[in-house]
């Protein structure tokens, strides 16, 4: 076992999450660790989307998705991905970024008590619903509690160069 992956190992034993030894090993790039996650937009990319409901116990509910809605963000997402690819095609196939879309809860919106759109502006009150949000998630069998946690597994399940993680929220 080489030191990364031990490294890499102990990070998910500090972060009380179970190592699954069946995980690709992830594409890391070259000089990069754990917490390097969207370092560059070349190469293979995971990127994690969660859509955020709020149900009113917390604060008072205020947006509410639209099928309708949900539909149109994913043909932007679609627009999106298929831009940044285009604009990297005429790179060295090694370069080409490539983006794996992974709808957290197979792109129903995971519910919390707050209205995410009231609550932007810093991290300190992103954090507050983001962490509720992801207290709900698991992936792959495997709880995760903030983005980078959720970024580092999606890298190993997609077996991707980086990963990151878009939070929609409707306002
Ligand atoms: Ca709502
Ligand atoms: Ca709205």
């Amino acid at each position: 076992m080489g030191q990364a992956r031990l490294v890499r190992k102990a990070i998910f034993a500090l972060a009380g999450i179970v190592f699954l030894p069946t995980f690709a090993f992830a594409r890391l790039p070259f000089g990069a660790q754990y917490m390097d996650q969207s370092g560059y937009a070349l190469g293979s990319f995971a990127l994690n989307v969660v859509f955020v409901e709020s149900d009113g116990s917390i604060d008072p509910n205020q947006e509410d998705w639209t099928a309708e809605q949900l539909s149109q963000v994913h043909e932007q997402i679609d627009l999106a991905v298929n831009f940044w690819e285009q604009q990297t095609a005429s790179f060295h196939p090694n370069a080409q970024l490539k983006i794996t879309v992974d709808y957290a809860n197979g792109g129903a919106p995971i519910h919390t008590g707050y209205e995410p759109i009231n609550r932007a502006g810093n991290l300190s009150a992103i954090s507050v619903w983001t962490s509720d949000v992801l207290s709900q998630v698991e992936y792959e069998g495997i709880p995760v509690s903030e983005p980078s946690t959720l970024n580092e597994v999606a890298r190993y399940v997609h077996d991707t160069n980086w990963a990151g993680t878009v939070f929609v929220v409707n306002d």
